[in-house]
């Protein structure tokens, strides 16, 4: 055995923005019980206990190999007392009493299977528990009034849990692609999310779609709905308007791009004949029906971008969330500047002052109505662009898994 002295800690940049993840993970039990205290507290409306295990989580993702001594850590980012006492007993135990008792607890289990259903967040998950819900069945049972999302998020609950696998999303990527060409001859299509960044499963499909000429992106959403409607490939789908505006000292939008349709959470309905292999293997179907019925129900994302926005946009869906999260922090508190999915922002041109924004200019610029900022934004047209404006070495996706 080696000594405490002899021990070498390992090293990693502090943001996540900054490293390279891969899918590849020497600490899976460490960061899976990190995961599951995350998911406890965002269920639980502790949103910033939440990103401390995420970030806490995504460090240890990111070392070379798998931590055996608690002296390996000293020195490393985003590791919390609390994180550090949930590794400390899994090293010295085998597992953390906190994840063993959180995995046990009703209420856990509860705000995981209602939050499981499309549509249900978790404060409707909490009001329902309160009133003594805390299964399917259960809620079947209570008359409770469902909204149309969380009707059809309850009637494909074993479907949609059952994970989407890289076939099945690039059956979906051949027909919403088919889609895309029938309603635009240049509209281009792109599979964001999780599977982009190599992940073989997903919970859900995500697309990103554009028009190379600006402008001609609106009302693609509607047409790309009723293409699919027709088909009777969507079994539930609910498109939302884009309510962005960019307002730069430059010429402004028109107006009327306020209002194009910008995003489209659907419930697809995928036909076993599509994906080649059958749309499950025998061991992995949910339910008998589920094979019996030869189609599948997968959750899928659609996003319109104008192409002056494709690159944030692209940036801003692939992900991994807590990778987005700290691009937005690095932005921020490094560099002065605000990114979103829909642009980048240099807060700090004000009055050419160089250093990054104060907090008071910071709050200014957000009580100042957009014209009057001094500020500027900046354009893009790639995620390497974004990356350098940020300062920062470009991360290709499959290296964003944080
Ligand atoms: P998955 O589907 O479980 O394999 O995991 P991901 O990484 O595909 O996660 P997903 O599908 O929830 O979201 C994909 C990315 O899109 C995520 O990393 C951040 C981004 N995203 C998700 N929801 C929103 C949203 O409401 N607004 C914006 N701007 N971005 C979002
Ligand atoms: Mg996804």
């Amino acid at each position: 055995a080696v000594n405490d002295s002899e021990v070498t800690p390992f090293s990693v940049p502090s943001y996540a923005c900054q490293r390279r993840s891969t899918l590849e993970n020497h600490n899976a039990v460490l960061t899976d019980a990190l995961s599951l205290l995350a998911e406890k507290a965002e269920l639980s409306d502790e949103d910033g206990r939440g990103v401390a295990f995420r970030r806490a989580a995504a460090v240890l993702k990111a070392l070379p190999s798998a931590v055996t001594k608690m002296s390996q850590l000293t020195g490393l980012p985003c590791l919390g007392e609390h994180s550090l006492r949930v590794i400390k007993d899994i090293l010295e135990n085998g597992a953390s009493s906190e994840v063993e008792s959180t995995k046990e607890s009703e209420r856990f289990k509860a705000l995981k299977v209602l939050t499981g259903i499309f549509g249900v967040g978790s404060k409707t998950a909490d009001r329902w528990i309160r009133e003594g819900i805390h299964n399917l069945q259960q809620l079947r049972d209570s008359g409770q009034t469902l909204n149309r999302a969380q009707q059809a998020g309850l009637e494909h609950y074993d479907d949609i849990k059952q994970p989407v696998s890289l076939a099945e999303a690039e059956a979906i990527r051949g027909i919403v692609g088919k889609a895309v060409a029938s309603v635009s001859s240049e509209a281009q299509i792109v599979l964001t999310g999780g599977f982009r960044r190599g992940k073989l499963t997903g919970h859900d499909v995500d697309f990103l779609i554009t028009h190379p000429e600006e402008g001609s992106e609106v009302g693609l959403m509607p047409k790309l709905v009723s293409w699919l409607e027709s088909r009777g490939l969507l079994l539930y789908q609910k498109t939302t308007r884009n309510s962005y505006l960019e307002c730069s000292e430059g010429p402004g939008r028109p107006p009327s791009n306020i209002d194009r349709f910008e995003r489209c959470l659907s419930i697809f309905k995928l036909s076993a004949g599509q994906t080649g292999s059958g749309v499950q293997s025998e061991e992995t179907a949910a339910s008998p029906s589920a094979t019996e019925r030869q189609w599948r129900a997968v959750r899928v994302d659609l996003v319109v971008s104008p192409i002056s926005q494709f690159a944030f946009a692209l940036l801003g869906w692939t992900g991994s969330k807590l990778f987005e999260r700290e691009l937005r922090r690095w932005a921020g508190h490094e560099k002065g500047m605000s990114l979103s999915s829909h642009a980048l922002y240099d807060s700090k041109q004000v009055n050419g002052s160089k250093g990054s924004a104060s907090a008071m200019e910071e709050k200014r610029s957000k009580l100042i109505s957009c014209h009057v900022l001094q500020g500027r934004y900046i354009r893009a047209s790639s995620e390497e662009e974004i990356f350098a404006h940020l300062g920062l070495e470009f991360i290709p996706p499959t290296e964003r898994n944080a």
